[in-house]
């Protein structure tokens, strides 16, 4: 791919680092820089405006510090260190947390996986680790790989897993234009649209009392949305196109809306209120078209993902949101039930047949 440095008889992880946005991480950072600086030489820690000693306690530690001078989120920050990283030549970093949620016993094995697949990104999972996450997290979590793996083209096993490997090259192609908590799923839908292979690799996961920044109702709206509209406009695409599966492009209908905030939010609203319906729309495009527009919404047909269920499954979100309203509701007059809980665990998870996924 354009841009990895490919010189005879140099290893492609030859310049690799460890990047950590971080905000707020003085009780936790020290020990994730040491021990990331077993396994790599550079430890780079983008400071969001942190309040507390975290910049102090990074670079005694011995990474290097680079301030956004603000507090910024966790996307921006990302994208910042992404461009320090191309501007020194960097051929892959790893991003891994700064609140000590993540194993950094766990580089080595996202080295070698590197060296293997040095075009991939690499995807930490911990949905092996179910009883340690909560359970609404765990949840939502399922639902969000469902949709995201559509859109990237392939089952991801966790999509919102923090602790990756990206390979510079793959990034710098991309145009980025959402922030916080949505940068990491943007990532891997528009490279994973693009065709780059996203791997998982079983990863360990701590939930101490590390507390969290991620607001629930507002960063997984924000993600929703997001999701929802590069997949309706993914498939406007794939619809009237013949074998289209790979549907990025720099000037993507995304890009265009993403350069300004308010037509951005109007936009992913008008499309989030009419996704269903259009989604129906499409459902009978797919199952009519064929014979005009051969291998139309290709993407779903080179994964033998069954259209109806898509469909299913997205008219029962709203009726699960409702009902995870009613539950929160009855849970303040002193009621505990949990209906959705179950539900989504037996339903979500099995929509996607996993055939041989991203094989070796
Ligand atoms: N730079 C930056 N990093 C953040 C911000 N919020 C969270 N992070 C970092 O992103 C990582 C994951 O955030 P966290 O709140 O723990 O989310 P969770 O683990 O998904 O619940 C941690 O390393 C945080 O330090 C922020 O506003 N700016
Ligand atoms: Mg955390």
């Amino acid at each position: 791919m354009a841009g990895i440095d490919e010189k005879e008889g140099q290893s492609l992880a030859s310049k690799l680092c460890v990047i950590i946005p971080a905000y707020n991480a003085s009780r936790t950072i020290r020990d994730v820089i040491t021990g990331a600086l077993k396994h790599v030489p550079t430890v780079i820690v983008g400071d969001d405006g942190s309040t507390d000693e975290t910049a102090d306690i990074a670079r005694r530690a011995g990474a290097t510090v680079i301030a956004t001078g603000g507090n910024r989120g966790k996307g921006y920050v990302l994208q910042m260190l992404f461009r320090k990283l191309i501007e020194d030549g960097y051929d892959a970093a790893i991003t891994i947390d700064a609140d000590g949620q993540h194993d950094t016993e766990d580089i080595p094995a996202f080295i070698e996986t590197h060296r293997q697949h040095s075009h991939d990104i690499i995807v930490g999972s911990r949905m092996h680790e179910q009883e340690v996450i909560p359970r609404a997290r765990y949840n939502s979590m399922h639902i969000a790989r469902f949709y995201i793996s559509l859109a990237a083209n392939q089952f991801i096993e966790d999509t919102q897993c923090g602790y990756r490997l990206y390979p510079i090259a793959l990034i710098r192609n991309l145009t980025l234009t959402t922030g916080k908590y949505v940068t990491e799923t943007e990532i891997l839908i528009k490279a994973g649209d693009a065709g780059a292979v996203i791997r998982c690799m079983d990863v360990k996961v701590i939930y101490g009392n590390s507390g969290s920044y991620y607001r629930p109702v507002l960063d997984t709206t924000a993600i929703t949305a997001y999701v929802v509209t590069y997949l309706i406009m993914k498939w406007f695409k794939e619809a009237f196109v013949p074998n289209r599966p790979f549907t990025y492009t720099q000037t993507n209908i995304m890009n265009l809306m993403g350069r300004n905030k308010i037509i951005n939010m109007l936009f992913q609203t008008a499309v989030v209120i009419v996704s269903i319906f259009v989604c129906s729309l499409y459902f009978i495009q797919y199952k009519t078209m064929p014979n005009l527009i051969r291998n139309n919404f290709a993407s779903l047909r080179g994964q033998e993902i069954n259209f109806s269920r898509i469909v299913l499954a997205s008219y029962m979100l709203p009726v699960v949101l409702l009902l995870i309203i009613a539950e929160k509701a009855a849970g303040i007059l002193g009621f505990d039930i949990r209906t959705v809980d179950g539900f989504i665990r037996r339903y979500y998870p099995h929509l996607w047949t996993v055939r041989e996924v991203n094989p070796s």
